[in-house]
This record gives structure tokens, sequence and C-alpha cells, in this order.
């Protein structure tokens, strides 16, 4: 019996001595000292022995339990600190590693020119209207007062899905639905802004699809003065205090009398330079008081009530502010140009 327990003591403390890691090593305990282990099993025999021999075995069996676990224990703390020195080194990270950049984007600089012209005219207390880029024929010309025989309504010259709807050539079907809403001539402060459709060709000074800026105020006493005082504020807020305007006489089918407004030119300011071809001007508004005729198809008196409208390309704008010589460059998203704003 001593010899068993001397022989089991000694592959104990090989098996422990050979586990790589903590599994073996556990599974090393429950062979040796769990309740269905090779140890339990010697002390089941000891029924056998006599009354004098028992105390002394029981004692050698306990001893060698003693050993057996301290030897585990010692094991078992190795172990984890190799363990945990195997962790450390495989998930060691470099702190002086220099960071990864982040790239951040931004706003086009066709939207960054349209929010700060809505910005301009909400601050002037302007709502800002939308409306659908495929119209009907009554809200995009019939609405706005445009002959059948306008070139507009020319099927060379616009985008028709059908006889009677066709993408929008100007904002200004929006105005007209915004009027429509209104009733017992209510007023109105509003701008449209948005894409609207030409079938032009396409070149450095035209795009089949560009952005527009319309506005309309509509109240009682609204006269021409109003117009040209507001035109005025808005070109010195986006092109600068200095800036200048004037009104050419010109014709729309829906305002009555119409004007093209110009402002001093934002490259030489009036002295004449290439952008402005030696004029000191640039083009950039046209507008007038609404037409009779327009206010009363969408339901205003025009006895009672008077208004005007006035519209912009913001590709220009954008231009002007910003000094492309080419409005294509605003459509190609190249990211060297982009980059830049
Ligand atoms: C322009 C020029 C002049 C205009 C007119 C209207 C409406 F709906 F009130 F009749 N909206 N926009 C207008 C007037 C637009 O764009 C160059």
């Amino acid at each position: 019996m001593e010899q068993q327990i001397k022989e089991l003591r000694e592959r104990a403390g090989a098996a422990v001595d050979g586990s790589t890691n903590l599994r073996e090593l556990d599974d090393v305990r429950v062979k040796f000292l769990g309740k269905k282990g090779e140890l339990t099993a010697l002390l089941r025999g000891m029924n056998q022995l006599s009354a004098e021999e028992r105390p002394i075995v029981g004692q050698l069996v306990n001893n060698a339990r003693r050993e057996i676990e301290d030897l585990i224990a010692e094991k078992n703390s190795q172990l984890k600190a190799s363990e945990l020195q195997a962790k450390l080194a495989s998930e060691k990270i470099d702190v002086t590693l220099p960071g990864r950049r982040i790239h951040e984007g931004h706003l086009h600089p066709l939207t960054l020119t349209l929010n700060r012209v809505k910005e301009i005219f909400v601050s002037m207390g302007y709502t800002v209207e939308e409306g659908p880029e495929v119209e009907t024929d009554y809200y995009n010309f019939e609405a706005l007062n445009l002959p059948k025989d306008h070139p507009a309504r020319d099927m060379q010259d616009s985008f028709y899905i059908t006889e009677e709807i066709l993408l929008r050539t100007q904002t200004s079907p929006v105005q007209a639905r915004t009027m429509e809403r209104h009733k017992n001539n209510e007023p109105i402060r509003m701008i449209a802004p948005g894409r609207v459709y030409r079938r032009d060709d396409y070149d450095a000074s035209h795009s089949p699809m560009f952005t527009q800026v319309e506005g309309l105020v509509i109240d009682k006493g609204i006269s021409f003065a109003d117009l040209k005082g507001t035109l005025e504020d808005f070109s010195k807020k986006i092109f600068g205090e200095k800036t200048k305007i004037r009104l050419r006489p010109s014709f729309f089918p829906f305002t009555e009398p119409s004007a093209e407004v110009d402002v001093s030119c934002v490259m030489c300011h009036g002295e004449g330079c290439k952008v402005c071809q030696g004029t000191g001007w640039l083009e950039i508004l046209g507008a007038g008081e609404v037409h009779p005729d327009v206010l009363k198809m969408s339901g205003y008196d025009p006895d009672v009530v008077s208004g005007f409208a006035f519209g912009m390309g913001i590709e220009r704008i954008a231009m002007l502010t910003y000094g492309l010589d080419d409005m294509r460059l605003l459509y190609d998203n190249d990211v060297r140009f982009l980059k830049q704003f």
C-alpha cells in the first residue's frame, strides 16, 4: 500500500509537470484527486487493512493529497502567469504610431452659394417654398401668362414627358402653387429655390439643368420701390456693401413692368474688366411687378394687392463669388476642384 501511494504521488507529480495549459492541469486534478480519481480509489481499498495499519496509511494518503494539491496550486499560478504574458505580448499596441487621418467632407460650392442666398432672404422674413420638378403645362406656363406660342413652350426648348407634363423650366410654378393655396388676398413673402431644366446645348455657359432662386412678395401697396430696395439690399449682402445696382427695362410675360437687374462688377468694381466685358456691370437678376392676370389666375385681386417677383441663376452667382470661368466645374465633381472650398 505504501508503495502504491508513493508510485501514485510520483505519477501525479510528473503529470502536473507535463501540463502545458490550465485545461490539461485541471484534467490531471480530476484524474488523481477527483471523486472518482485514483486517490479516492486507494482510500476505498483501506477497509482491507488492519485497525493498526489504517491510521498510518490514512495519514500517508492525506499527505500525498496535500502534496499533490500544492504541486497543482504552484503549477496553476505558473501557467496563469505565462498565459497572461503571452496575451500581453500578442495584444501589444504601439502607442507611438501616428493616428489614422480622417478625411472630412464639406458642402459643394453650389450648395454653399444656395444656402447663403436662402439665409439672406430668410433674414428678411421670406419663407422657403418647394414644389415638383416634373410640372404640368398649367403651372409651368398657363398660370404664368405665357402665351401658347412662347418659345419656351416649344418641344425644342423644354423637356416634355407628355404634351401636358414637362420638367419645369423655372421655379415660378412654385409661386403659382403658393398663391393658389392662399385665400382672401393674404400677403406672401417667399422664395422658391431649386433645379430647373432647359434644352440648351451644353457648353461653358449653358447647362440643361441649373439652379434657380425666384422670389415673390404680395401685399397691399407693394411698389416698384420695394422691389428695387430689396434687390439692392440682397446684392450688397451677397457681393459686398460697396455693390451698386442698376435696372434696365425688359420684358417677361408674368411681370409688368419688367427689368433686368445689373450689379457693379464684383471683379473690377465698375472699372471694366474681362469678366464684365469692359462694361463695369454684371447682369444677375430678372424682376418686375407681378402681372395683374397672373395675380387673378391664382386667386388674388389686383385691385386690392400688388406684388413684385424676381429670379436669378445660382450657378452664375457661385461663379462670380468664387471667381470661376467655366460653369462645368460645378458639375464635373473633380475632387481637385471641390477640395478648394
Ligand atoms: C424672373 C424674372 C421676373 C417671376 C415671376 C413670378 C410670378 F410667379 F410671381 F409670376 N415668379 N417669378 C419672375 C419675374 C422671374 O426670373 C428671371
